[in-house]
């Protein structure tokens, strides 16, 4: 890689990114069905009709993980604790889960590692799925009541706490383009879920401080968006997109606001009253999460609804998803949430990583795309510190290769191989390159 860690200032940390339903193995320790088990198990939904139950089976090697993150030399771990395992139904609480995450907690710290919590990374428990999910606004309170049950158990203990993970995935990818569970495609569904999330945001932050809770943010998705031509219309275009994928959250979170442009386009839908809760959406944090990945070419579409706008298949490498791949996009967040939005306030690089399709030789994986993706998209993170933005950290997505989601295990993110039939890790080239990095001088 073609950095080292004293090239960033001190206190600066590296780590590794996961979240739970992706790697836990889902069907141990009294865990709840989610929106995800039903999502998957529905034909079409997912590659190979995959789910999250065995996964990488972390449940039970989560000791050997760590070690793996620890042998690294990484300084930190951004994890996601599962609503599902500690309340099945949503409701009530499984002292199973909770001992999970208890011993969880203890392993991470055992080995001078500081424990980054996500509280929501997707997993929806079904018995409230049931009853609308995050259309319906009773889902945020539950939320709450769930925050309570966890940060009771190892709250005091996380060094950081991560309210959502991506709300636009779990809102507009998931409700208007279909491509998540619960896989809706509906305006109205989406007008609810973009902002009850950003309400359940603002309610684990409320419940958060209520328990003297410290370093408590949220993790947004960012994409480079840009207009495909020099069009007026492509202009036009990217802009609407891009307040619907990069400004909605956190001109919400940073402001108390939302675009007027997004607004005008939920028209009628949007719940009644929604403007009394941008004060508890607008409450101060403590840190940014920035998970970025790719950038995104937009043009008008005359023949589509709201949006009226299509995405065009841009000219750079792509990685194994087919996003491409452009460091400079992550430079220009980092910079812009800076500049726009939380001025001084410290920014994690929560996620940022390729999939590739990574094969096992002679015992080895050879993985030199990776080895250059973090590496230019580390040193991208450097400029932007030394443009002003309070970058602290960088968390590599991920520590394993996992569940991608509606991709099934095709996609491999991880920076240690894993066999999905004996369920094997091996650290890749790309471990080793970010290893010897970041190695202590
Ligand atoms: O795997 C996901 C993760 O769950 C959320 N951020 C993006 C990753 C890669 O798609």
């Amino acid at each position: 890689m073609q950095f080292k860690r004293s090239d960033f200032p001190q206190g600066f940390l590296f780590g590794a990114a996961t979240a739970a339903y992706q790697i836990e193995g889902h069907k141990f320790g009294g865990a709840g069905s989610t929106h995800w088990d039903t999502f998957a198990a529905t034909p079409g939904n997912v590659v190979r009709a995959e789910d999250g139950a065995l996964a990488c089976d972390h449940y039970h090697r989560y000791e050997a993980d760590l070690d793996l993150l620890k042998d690294a030399g990484m300084d930190a771990y951004r994890f996601s604790t599962s609503w599902a395992r500690v309340m099945p139904d949503g409701k009530t609480v499984n002292p199973e889960g909770l001992d999970f995450y208890d011993r969880l907690t203890d392993a991470i710290l055992e080995r001078g590692l500081k424990p980054f919590q996500t509280l929501y990374h997707w997993e929806l428990p079904s018995a409230l799925a049931d009853q609308g999910g995050w259309m319906n606004r009773d889902t945020v309170l539950r939320f709450g009541d769930y925050v309570d049950v966890i940060t009771d158990k190892i709250g005091s203990r996380m060094a950081s706490i991560a309210t959502i993970n991506e709300p636009w995935c779990v809102s507009f990818l998931s409700h208007f383009l279909g491509h998540h569970a619960p896989g809706l495609r509906d305006i109205r569904a989406t007008a609810r879920a973009m902002h009850h999330i950003n309400l359940a945001h603002g309610e684990a932050m409320t419940r958060l401080r209520a328990k003297g809770m410290k370093n408590c943010g949220i993790v947004l998705n960012f994409e480079a968006t840009q207009p495909a031509d020099d069009s007026a219309s492509s202009a036009k275009a990217a802009d609407l997109q891009d307040a619907i994928n990069n400004r909605w959250f956190i001109e919400g979170i940073a402001k108390g606001t939302y675009p007027q442009v997004v607004i005008d386009g939920f028209g009628q839908h949007m719940p009644a009253g929604w403007q009394d809760d941008m004060a508890q959406i607008g409450q101060p944090i403590d840190f940014l999460g920035v998970n970025y990945y790719t950038r995104g070419k937009v043009a008008h579409d005359a023949d589509a609804p709201w949006p009226h706008t299509k995405s065009v298949t841009g000219t750079l490498d792509k990685t194994q998803m087919g996003w491409e791949i452009y460091p400079d996009g992550l430079h220009t967040t980092l910079t812009r949430m800076a500049k726009d939005y939380v001025g001084d306030l410290p920014i994690f690089v929560t996620e940022n990583g390729m999939a590739w399709d990574d094969h096992i030789e002679n015992g080895a994986v050879y993985d030199p795309e990776r080895i250059n993706f973090a590496s230019d998209h580390i040193l991208a993170t450097k400029r932007a510190i030394a443009d002003g933005a309070n970058v602290q950290g960088f968390f590599y997505w991920s520590l394993l290769d996992n569940y991608e989601w509606a991709f099934g295990y095709e996609k491999r993110f991880g920076m240690i191989h894993v066999d999905f039939d004996t369920l094997q890790r091996t650290p890749k080239a790309s471990y080793h390159a970010l290893k010897s990095a970041i190695v202590r001088a």
